[in-house]
């Protein structure tokens, strides 16, 4: 298996992170954003949209990073990341639809203006940075009531749900807002606990 993608991109660290709690090895084909590879026509091959990640599992590709990590928790052995319970598994999507409605967009945002535009040399829009703060207050708003008493997003499973919302917890810790997390104690107890887990701990460090 081929994964295209950047060892620090988000989404990529979500299909890493379930290769690593599979414990299986696929090989990292690193698609440099800083060169703009993505945009070239040897990867718009593979995704017409021209991002990452991509995933080749010999003949089949597949992008979109929500689509691979249900693909590759269906196919690989190893632990089973979404729940068999019919209602977990429910809040499994709902939690995946909502990190990708509510949250990555404005910690996406924060991203830019606070690491990457300074990383070109230009200044950050602070503004930009409070209404996406004010957004991910909400939503982490919403995790924190859900999170009380249960110790994963989709209740007593580690799933899928919370792979996906990781990447973007950590994003907050780069971009200095993560009083977003500790000024919320659900939310701050289940982040220790899952970016404790040995396979994020490979992935994100
Ligand atoms: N919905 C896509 C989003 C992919 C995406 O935006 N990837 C970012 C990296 S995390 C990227 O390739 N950015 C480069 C660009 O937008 O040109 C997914 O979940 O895979």
């Amino acid at each position: 298996m081929k994964v295209y993608g950047h060892p620090m991109s988000t989404c990529t660290r979500k299909v890493l992170t379930v290769l690593a709690e599979k414990g299986h090895e696929a090989q990292l084909v690193v698609i440099d954003l800083g060169k703009g590879e993505q945009k070239q026509p040897e990867h718009l091959a593979r995704h017409p949209f021209g991002v990452i990640p991509v995933l080749e599992d010999e003949d089949f590709k597949l992008y979109e990073s929500r689509a691979i990590i249900r693909y590759l928790d269906q196919k690989l052995p190893g632990p089973s990341l979404t729940p068999t319970e019919l209602r977990a598994k429910a809040l499994m999507d709902q939690w995946l639809s909502v990190e990708q409605s509510y949250v990555s967009g404005p910690a996406i945002k924060i991203l830019y203006q606070r690491v990457l535009l300074p990383m070109r040399g230009q200044q950050g829009d602070e503004s930009l940075v409070a209404s996406a703060k004010a957004d991910l207050a909400k939503a982490l708003d919403v995790i924190d009531k859900a999170l009380a008493g249960q110790e994963y997003l989709a209740g007593s499973t580690y799933s899928l749900a919370d792979i996906s919302w990781m990447p973007y917890m950590q994003c907050l810790a780069v971009t200095k807002v993560e009083d977003l997390i500790n000024d919320r104690p659900n939310v701050a107890a289940w982040w220790k606990r899952v970016s404790a887990r040995p396979a994020w701990v490979k992935v994100s460090s």
